[in-house]
């Protein structure tokens, strides 16, 4: 209780009281006569004097631990006199239904989990926003749009039960959706998941951190299609109602300065201060409250501090020294919890009982009153004042960090104890004091069967609630998926040179940027493409489309760029198509998340091309991928320079091996490593048929290279084996051995092919894998299939190796786990190679060597299958010689 906060030490400090009100007073009396202009001038004018002098004197950027709102600029609350108090009769009611779902799911089955407590002290702040703010999407208005804190879920589908969306049987199958679904229901998903509930959740938010940074650039993506003129310029918010605990993820804070830089005052951010997170407190020794208020201040977002009810606007206005705001600037959070926890006489005793001023400021109220003292974050009136002077607040994004109690209500089972977060049950006692204190029209016997509550239709509370909603356009949440397709163009418009690439050296990436330049240019998808980058486009060699279609700036361009003479000049707008995010690929993710949702989050779709190093994307944001996918996004990840040996120079954090492990995890992913221009464009066609025009939820992870190579044209009949994932691309009558290459490895197969057959004599044929992953993922199905419905279908891979038990060999760029998920469909021997083990930096043949994936490694391992008891140790060793490999060299894994 001893915390010193600047406004205490100053207090010690303050030699000369006299003067130092003089000074104040001056300020006062200037800002009552020339205003707060005139203030704010005077106050730059001295901090300017203290400078030359020499102070090195900082605003302290903390405030005292008071409302930002004095009582007196609080608006009138809208509705009716009654309104305040109906809807803290529904706020009791959404409490009460949120509760008795996760208790009854736990009663039933102890292993389901759930949480209580987090709504609990988050639910006023919900229900002003769902009666006073949050705007549906309607015909003539895009709606607002909200990131719900994840495990405040049952409280919304609370809410969507008395509005009537969700019933009893959908209530009562919280967290049981496999079990709802063979009963014919819908069942209520543990926390917000589009994929789950497609109908209702937009925003995946599980996974702490994810909502805040999701928040920040869905706004900015909102004046993005606003300033390339796509969208309406509409009054729209993006509301991110978010835990105190989780502010401490990385993501929460990173994309803060984006928000304010781009001026986003579209963007609320709501922060339930409960002061507590899973074990304990957040800052038991602090306040989380003043240190948001620093970083998101320092940030440039406008800080609201909601911290107390209106029933403490009496105390302060009795605290004419000072010594109520002192003592909370000094009550450290893990005491304001203990206080949280207990009753009136001991926040008698121990707050009000610390000096004979705040004695005598505690007099004032009853034990009774002391006790129902309210945090800012449960006083209505607060917080309407709160979100009104946010959504009002011009040219920065808004953070109100709101002050409640963990577990409000629960009483002494569960309000600001320790372990309330994961309390899910409760004691006939405890709910009997709960019903009581949100005054629940509810028998005991109620109560002991947790029975949902809903209002009579024609009650007070229905009655103002369904008139709430229908004036601000309808309920919420709800996800759109209105059908809305796009055109695609020709593949020829766009991937001629691909198709027809004759020889013509060029990488992946290249051929890549081409089409992407192409499908730029179309008149009809052109202005739909979003070309999104993480600092790394004259790597991939997108420089010339910085002048094609520029690169978004909310600002334009206020600076005549250093190469301005050059045809590719580095050109920022205002309607700029490309986004340039910087070294975010968190950041950069979010934004392609945004595009690849906006068929659904706007009725807009868009299609965004993330262009990244690919070992930055699965391996760095892997859950933020992750929850794309949730989200039905739509649109190409492209993982560029990748490779483990097709990168070269860079080594060990830079060289992917993994990411096609993990793409493959993720169900509505489709995964590609192409090994030619003709293959990308193919696979490139097919995207765009299937999530632009066939409107399914899937999106494409494809791996492009930075090598060079000659590019073959497109054979007749490739497409359906490239979109499954193996072609055949050097077919050989009575081959020995079949060689299987993926990406950038098909040419050491190639040549291995060669080698075979000019050195050894060997029959060798070739084939291009596109896609291990897919091909994985068909033999399940029809190994399955087989298995269930005793079908005769046969995986893709199957089909084209049967009818010859030669040795196969897959060879790919990525660990060997990649090619091993289609062994059981190979039938034949079958041996892979690939890159396990740390990269490291060297040339390409250098690194294809210790990886023992080159040409000579291959040909090499199909010989020894060949030969395979045919040739003694020694024969091999000779063959090891002729070919220049070492078989005494480590294990790649091992060094
Ligand atoms: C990335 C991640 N890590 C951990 C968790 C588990 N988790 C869920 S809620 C929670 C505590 C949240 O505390 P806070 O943000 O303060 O919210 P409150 O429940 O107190 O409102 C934790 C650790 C998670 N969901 N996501």
């Amino acid at each position: 209780m001893d915390m010193i906060t600047p406004e205490h030490l100053i207090r010690q400090l303050d030699i000369d009281e006299q003067e130092t009100t003089e000074w104040i007073d001056a300020l006062k009396s200037v800002l009552a006569s020339s205003g707060p202009e005139r203030a704010r001038f005077l106050l730059s004018q001295l901090a300017a004097t203290a400078r030359e002098a020499g102070l090195n004197w900082r605003d302290a950027r903390i405030t005292p631990y008071v409302n930002t709102i004095r009582p007196q600029d609080e608006p009138a609350y809208p509705g009716g006199s009654d309104a305040v108090a109906i809807e803290e009769r529904l706020a009791g009611i959404m409490r009460w239904n949120a509760l008795a779902m996760v208790v009854r799911a736990n009663r039933a089955y102890g292993e389901l989990g759930g949480h209580i407590a987090s709504y609990a002290s988050a639910a006023d702040l919900f229900e002003v926003g769902f009666n006073h703010f949050f705007r549906a999407r309607s015909s003539d208005f895009g709606g607002d749009l909200v990131y719900f804190q994840p495990h405040s879920a049952p409280g919304i589908y609370a809410r969507a039960f008395l509005e009537g969306r969700l019933t009893e049987d959908n209530l009562a199958h919280y967290r049981q959706e496999i079990s709802a679904r063979s009963a014919g229901i819908q069942g209520l998903s543990s926390y917000p998941h589009p994929w789950l509930m497609p109908d209702f959740w937009q925003f995946p938010t599980g996974s702490m951190g994810i909502g805040p940074i999701s928040a920040v650039y869905q706004a900015r993506f909102m004046r993005y299609l606003e300033h390339r003129g796509m969208l309406a310029e509409q009054p729209r918010k993006v509301w991110g109602v978010f835990g105190d605990g989780e502010m401490d993820e990385p993501e929460s804070l990173a994309a803060l300065s984006l928000a304010s830089r781009e001026k986003l005052d579209n963007l609320v951010f709501v922060i339930n201060c409960n002061l507590q997170r899973l074990d304990g407190p957040v800052r038991g020794n602090g306040h989380i409250v003043d240190e948001l208020e620093t970083l998101f201040g320092g940030a440039g977002w406008n800080v609201i501090k909601l911290l107390w009810g209106s029933d403490w606007d009496p105390l302060f206005a009795r605290d004419a020294n000072g010594e109520l705001v002192d003592a909370l600037n000094r009550t450290v959070d893990g005491q304001l919890q203990t206080f949280a926890a207990n009753d009136g006489p001991f926040n008698r005793e121990h707050f009000f009982g610390q000096s004979p001023g705040l004695k005598a400021i505690g007099s004032m109220l009853t034990d009774d009153e002391i006790d129902r003292l309210k945090r800012g974050g449960h006083d209505l009136r607060k917080i309407f004042a709160a979100y009104d002077a946010a959504i009002h607040h011009r040219g920065r994004p808004t953070v109100i960090l709101a002050q409640t109690k963990k577990g409000f209500g629960m009483g002494t089972a569960g309000q600001g104890k320790m372990t309330t977060h994961q309390q899910k049950k409760l004691e006939q006692s405890d709910l009997i004091e709960f019903r009581d204190r949100f005054k629940l029209p509810l028998t005991d016997a109620q109560v002991e069967n947790l029975e949902f509550y809903k209002p009579a239709a024609d009650s007070e509370e229905m009655r103002h609630l369904h008139a709430r909603r229908a004036a601000l356009g309808g309920f919420m949440p709800q996800r759109a998926h209105d059908g809305a397709t796009l055109p695609v163009p020709a593949i020829e418009s766009y991937a001629a040179f691909a198709l027809d690439a004759g020889m013509k050296e060029m990488s992946t990436t290249m051929a890549l940027v081409r089409m992407m330049g192409g499908l730029l240019k179309d008149a009809g998808l052109g202005k739909h493409v979003v070309p999104i980058v993480a600092d790394e486009a004259r790597t991939f060699g997108m420089a010339n489309l910085f002048r094609q279609v520029g690169i978004y700036s909310a600002q334009g361009q206020l600076y005549q760029p250093e190469d301005i003479g050059s045809i590719l000049y580095y050109r920022e707008a205002k309607d700029g198509q490309i986004l340039e995010e910087g070294i975010t690929e968190a950041g950069a993710i979010s934004s392609w998340t945004a595009a690849a949702t906006s068929y659904s989050v706007h009725g807009l779709p868009m299609l965004p091309f993330y262009i990244y190093y690919s070992m930055f994307g699965f391996q760095r944001i892997g859950d933020l991928i992750w929850a794309a996918a949730d989200q039905r996004s739509r649109g190409f990840l492209i993982g560029a320079t990748s490779g483990r040996t097709t990168l070269g120079g860079e080594g060990l954090q830079h060289q992917d091996g993994t990411s096609h492990l993990v793409s493959a995890t993720i169900p509505n992913c489709l995964s590609y490593d192409p090994a030619y221009a003709y293959e990308l464009a193919v696979i490139v066609d097919d995207g765009m048929q299937r999530m632009l025009q066939r409107n399914e939820d899937v999106f494409y992870y494809v791996t492009v290279t930075n090598e060079n190579e000659a590019q073959p044209s497109m054979p007749a009949d490739a497409r359906e084996g490239i979109l499954r994932g193996m072609h055949c691309v050097l077919p050989r009558e009575g081959a020995q051995v079949r060689l299987l290459g993926a990406g950038p490895l098909l040419k050491e197969a190639l040549a291995a092919a060669s080698l075979l057959e000019g050195i050894f004599d060997v029959k060798a044929e070739v084939w291009s894998v596109t896609s291990f992953s897919e091909l994985a993922r068909d033999g399940i199905a029809c190994e399955r299939a087989q298995r269930l419905q005793q079908s005769t279908d046969k995986p893709w891979i199957t089909q084209q190796l049967e009818g010859s038990d030669v040795p196969v060999i897959a060879v790919s760029d990525y660990v060997r786990a990649v090619p091993e998920t289609v062994r059981a469909y190979v039938p034949a021997p079958f041996v892979t190679l690939g890159t396990d083990g740390f990269g490291r930096s060297d040339t390409r043949a250098a690194l294809r060597d210790f990886f023992e994936v080159d040409a000579k490694w291959i040909t090499y391992t199909a010989l020894a299958e060949l030969y395979a008891g045919k040739k003694s140790a020694q024969e091999m060793r000779d063959i090891a010689a002729r070919l220049e490999i070492d078989l005494d060299k480590v294990l790649s894994t091992q060094i």
